[in-house]
């Protein structure tokens, strides 16, 4: 399979090559088409419905950027939810925070767990953590129907297309936002504001009227479309901006840091504009 390459398709008018040696699994879920592939420049790498989501080396920037700049910007989150996130990344960063007492993550596709476990043992090792729980379910009906009440919700989904179009929406805000306890944050996944322009602005206006603070933060994501990816994060009372007093950096991150934290919410002037 020496010169097998795959193709990942942003627009009409750009797509992305890879060059893989081996095409280690592929099955069609009951949601989605599950691919593993061994690509030669980033280690495994898994692709949803032909969007690439993780590859084994540089996961670490987008689930340290994903938990951390929530996680020490709220003095004390001891109760997390995961929506999406089957990878078990986003939940691997989380559970390194010693304050954390329970991690609930609500994963839609079993499959992308079970696979995540069997291929990708270093991102997904968190998931048989005692402090977790794993739901498999939709994850916009466990946030409307449970009577839990959490510190931080990161919702770690794929692109608004299909099943997750819901999930940045202004009515699914409107539900974390009650079961979020009186000083709880959200952490979404924005997508880039380059390539998904329209995808960016939407969560952003759709959470600016449901949370009194609303931050937009980035991190250069390699494999990525185009680099610069968004996160958006709405709180009721902590700034995200700011890490908390009560909340020791963690150290051995790879992206992670103090300095990191300040500075990915300097944003350029265009993506200042998209969100005016
Ligand atoms: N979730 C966000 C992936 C978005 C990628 N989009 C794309 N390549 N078009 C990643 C899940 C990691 N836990």
């Amino acid at each position: 399979m020496e010169n097998i390459w795959i193709y990942e398709t942003h627009t009409d008018g750009y797509e992305v090559r890879w060059r893989i040696t081996d095409i280690i699994h592929q099955e069609t879920t009951p949601f989605q088409k599950l691919a593993v592939v061994e690509t030669v420049e980033w280690g495994k790498a898994l692709i949803l419905d032909g969007a690439l989501q993780i590859t084994e080396k540089d996961e670490f920037i987008y689930h340290e950027m994903i938990a951390h700049v929530a996680m020490n910007s709220h003095p004390r989150p001891e109760k997390v939810l995961i929506i999406g996130g089957g990878d078990g990344g986003t939940l691997r960063e989380v559970v390194k925070h010693q304050c954390l007492q329970q991690a609930d993550m609500v994963e839609i596709d079993k499959r992308v767990v079970e696979i995540s476990q069997q291929y990708f043992p270093q991102v997904a090792s968190a998931i048989s953590d005692s402090r977790v729980n794993l739901h498999i379910t939709d994850g916009l009906v466990y946030v409307r129907d449970t009577a839990e009440k959490y510190d931080l919700v990161i919702v770690d989904s794929s692109d608004p297309v299909g099943p997750a179009i819901q999930l940045f929406s202004r009515k699914f805000y409107e539900d974390v936002n009650k079961i979020l306890k009186e000083d709880g944050m959200l952490v979404v996944q924005s997508e880039s504001p380059v390539f998904f322009t329209e995808h960016f602005r939407n969560c952003f206006f759709n959470m600016k009227p449901v949370f009194p603070i609303v931050e937009v933060y980035l991190a250069t994501i390699a494999t990525y479309v185009s680099g610069p990816w968004s996160f958006t994060a709405g709180s009721k009372k902590h700034n995200p901006r700011k890490i908390h007093n009560d909340s020791p950096v963690l150290t051995g991150l790879k992206y992670y840091n103090e300095d990191m934290h300040q500075a990915a919410f300097c944003l350029p002037q265009y993506v200042q504009e998209i969100i005016r």
